[in-house]
């Protein structure tokens, strides 16, 4: 095998503050959105609750408890030879509604001592400053991001972890899987028109905050590099029949190129107008939006990868999906138990097709399968099936990079078990690291490592070689 990934190349794991670190309610941090949100499973969806409901389990309120364990999990990221970590900020830890001026000093003295905790290891901090949690109180008060005030409380709090955390952390990302608030529009449910306006703006909002703090990032330290998410989800026709394809191809447009391109080229992209006008959508631009959206554009472009997706104009007998999208099943692939499909070969795909349009460093920060685990008696856990789901990405990642693809990392989701974004499941596993604790809450938090501990030790031992 040719010596494929750089010798600096960042493999790791990553995890989000609202799916592990618990502590919602300590050392003054505020409720976040994630905190509403009650359990689920694969077929009851989560809800989300302004005022808490007494019957009702809030998984994310404890989570795994990293705030306090941290620098147990650390230790073991350490172990496996982690050369990065991405994790995100709790902005209502930083700031508990949103909107005020002065932070919490707590929940900055955390982040300060966990980022010096990972570059005791040589662990570099790859740092989401948004996944999923906007305070509870900026929902309440103002709406959420369709409120175009949001962008200054953005900022602000931009600014000050950039500022608080300059020389401990160089890669940072703005907003985790931003194209989400319409990928999925219209896809579950009948969206009216008045919801495809307050996407669109919410979007638009976000792209703002996005760019200002790019600019915020580079002018407090210049050796900052900062990039988009993406929730990469490699679609293909479903059919030959061209309204198929053509149908494929506005599904690029809409759910992966609309963010990149705005986020990377600094514009709205021509076809921007044709997904407006196709549901009457008149946005709220500035002047200066589009002056600031061409000033932030970011230094690279990271995504997460999991599955790819079937487009088909024709009916869908058997509709699969996850993340965010749905679509008909694929007949060449496999799916976990969730649903997602399994096909490496859609990384590949995404990884040139991406790199070829915007020629900028790529970054994978998440991918992973979400699958039940079984401890035995004796306590080890054989998950041979995120061992094969790993290496097959990882040889996709190879061959893009010997295709000239300019790759730089690695972080594979979950690194340790955490709670599920999308159903609130302790039992969808996808850590190296089992935690022993379940979706009623119960559990004694222990740390075990599974078999694909020591395998992606090894992986990272050999830079990729084995
Ligand atoms: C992405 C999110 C993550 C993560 C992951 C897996 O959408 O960025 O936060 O949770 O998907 O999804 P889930 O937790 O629903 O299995």
């Amino acid at each position: 095998m040719k010596k494929t990934f750089k010798p600096n190349f960042l493999w790791g794991g990553a995890i989000a503050a609202n799916q592990c670190e618990g502590a919602w309610n300590v050392d003054g941090r505020g409720a976040s959105v994630a905190d509403a949100m009650t359990a689920g499973t694969k077929d009851i969806p989560r809800r989300i609750t302004l005022e808490l409901d007494p019957d009702a389990y809030y998984p994310n309120h404890e989570a795994i408890d990293f705030y306090h364990r941290y620098k147990e999990d650390i230790a073991l990221f350490a172990e496996m030879g982690f050369k990065s970590l991405r994790l995100s900020i709790s902005w209502s830890r930083i700031y508990p509604n949103g909107d005020e001026l002065v932070p919490n000093e707590k929940g900055l003295q955390f982040y300060e001592d966990l980022f010096k905790e990972l570059r005791k290891y040589n662990i570099e901090p790859l740092v989401t400053i948004w996944h999923f949690d906007t305070p509870l109180y900026l929902i309440e008060k103002y709406g959420g991001w369709s409120n175009r005030k949001l962008i200054k409380f953005f900022d602000h709090y931009a600014r000050t972890v950039f500022t608080e955390f300059k020389g401990l952390v160089k890669y940072w990302l703005t907003f985790n899987e931003i194209n989400n608030t319409i990928m999925g529009l219209g896809l579950f449910y009948e969206a009216k028109e008045e919801d495809y306006q307050r996407a669109y703006q919410h979007l638009h909002h976000q792209f703002v905050a996005s760019a200002h703090a790019v600019k915020i990032g580079h002018e407090i330290d210049s050796e900052n590099k900062i990039g988009c998410m993406i929730c990469g989800i490699t679609s293909y026709p479903a059919t030959c029949d061209p309204k198929d394809v053509l149908a494929n191809r506005y599904q690029w447009e809409k759910s992966i190129f609309y963010c990149g391109d705005v986020q990377c080229f600094g514009k709205y992209p021509t076809y921007a107008k044709r997904l407006w006008d196709e549901h009457n959508v008149k946005l709220d631009i500035t002047e200066q939006d589009l002056i600031d959206l061409k000033e932030g554009t970011v230094d690279m472009y990271t995504f997460s990868y999991y599955m790819s997706s079937l487009i088909t104009t024709h009916e869908i007998a058997d509709a699969v999906g996850g993340n965010f999208t749905t679509g008909a099943r694929n007949e060449y692939l496999q799916y976990s138990d969730w649903g997602w499909a399994f096909d490496p070969d859609g990384l590949q795909y995404y990884l040139e097709m991406i790199y070829d349009r915007y020629q900028r460093p790529l970054m994978v920060v998440e991918n992973g399968l979400g699958a039940f685990d079984t401890v035995e008696e004796d306590g080890t856990i054989h998950d041979d099936y995120r061992i094969d789901y790993y290496r097959d990405h990882i040889l996709a990642m190879d061959k893009a990079i010997n295709n000239g693809v300019d790759l730089i990392a690695y972080t594979t989701w979950g690194c340790i078990d955490l709670v599920s974004a999308g159903t609130g499941e302790m039992r969808k596993r996808y850590g190296f690291i089992y935690v022993d604790k379940h979706d009623d809450g119960t559990g004694t938090m222990k740390r075990s490592p599974k078999d694909s501990f020591y395998w992606y030790q090894k992986v990272i031992q050999s830079n990729g070689q084995d």
